[in-house]
């Protein structure tokens, strides 16, 4: 395995017309989930990856699952949770700048995870251990269990990838704040956004976000910086990687995971930082540009003709 990753995928129900979701009478039914975002969006490039994660004994819990299995994710350590239902979101497009999202999740299957999910040779096999600041907002169960996934990567040196996630709805900004913290100093390499470097550390240069980041002690920071692009901090070096054209943002949830995916695609294939966190950009860029979480992932050809075509005029520098 390449990459495991741990989190909850809910259904995601979006309205098929825009505006305010009252008027809605048709919605299209999707799955999403950070973690599992993540995972098909490495399974699309070619790499492997399994998510851990519980569904609820119900039919959106098992399609959630067929889909995810036929997008080529391990799912072998997906578990049935016979008290509580799977989550689901809604997602509300109602103007091409304004997109808001639901949640239906409390008590859900996912949020009953706890240290009992966690199968050590599991993680010990992977190359990276992705998780995000979602996870231990849903529960103390959560929490305890993705502490002890990042002391069992740790003690058997698999790298812990950390993207923040802040979701500002599921928890107190204090106890986020804490927490994330807490995941920071625990994790190799980091993956925020400005907005929660921001939020984490009181700063909004990109360069002191970044510089704040390394103190706590990973040793990469990559800093999303939306539609400019991202950069990287190492304690050797920093650089900005510009992001390529979105023509038309269509439905920008999913973009930071698809990012995610990119950049860890590339380190698998021994990309320089400069070109994994580039990969990441395109990703990112072609998730924005299709409505679901997931429907925009490339295809490493896809992603290829993206990249070149967009290089021949439309990078922004
Ligand atoms: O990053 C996209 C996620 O926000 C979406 O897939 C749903 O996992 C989700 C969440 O908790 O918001």
């Amino acid at each position: 395995m390449d990459v495991v990753t741990i989190g909850e995928t809910m259904a995601l129900f979006t309205p098929e017309t825009s505006g305010l979701m009252r008027y809605a009478h048709t919605y299209s039914r999707k799955f999403g989930g950070s973690e599992s975002n993540v995972a098909i969006g490495l399974t699309r490039l070619g790499h492997r990856s399994g998510w851990i994660s519980r569904i609820g004994d119900d039919e959106l819990g098992k399609a959630m699952v067929s889909f995810i299995r036929g997008e080529g994710v391990d799912v072998s350590e997906v578990q049935v949770e016979k008290s509580a239902q799977t989550g689901i979101y809604f997602k509300e497009l109602r103007r091409e700048d304004d997109v808001r999202v639901l949640y239906y999740r409390k008590n859900s299957a996912a949020s009953r995870m706890s240290k009992i999910d966690l199968n050590e040779e599991y993680i010990a096999q992977a190359k990276y251990l992705h998780i995000t600041g979602i996870t231990p907002a849903l529960s103390d169960s959560c929490y305890e269990m993705l502490k002890e996934a990042v002391h069992l990567a740790k003690q058997n040196r698999v790298t812990v990838v950390f993207d923040p996630n802040l979701r500002k709805t599921l928890w107190s900004e204090e106890k986020a704040r804490q927490v994330l913290i807490e995941f920071v100093k625990e994790s190799d390499i980091v993956l925020p956004g400005i907005a929660e470097g921001k939020f984490l550390y009181g700063v909004d240069d990109p360069q002191q976000v970044g510089e704040r980041f390394l103190e706590d002690g990973p040793t990469t920071c990559v800093l999303k910086l939306g539609p400019r692009g991202a950069q990287y901090f190492t304690r050797e070096k920093t650089e900005f990687v510009p992001s390529f054209t979105v023509k038309k943002v269509i439905d920008p949830v999913g973009s930071g995971d698809g990012f995610c995916s990119g950049f860890l695609s590339g380190l698998l294939e021994g990309l320089s930082l400069y070109d994994a966190v580039r990969r990441g950009n395109g990703v990112g860029a072609m998730v924005a540009m299709v409505n679901g979480d997931v429907e925009g992932l490339p295809d490493k050809r896809d992603l290829e003709l993206f990249i070149n075509e967009t290089d021949k005029d439309d990078v922004n520098r």
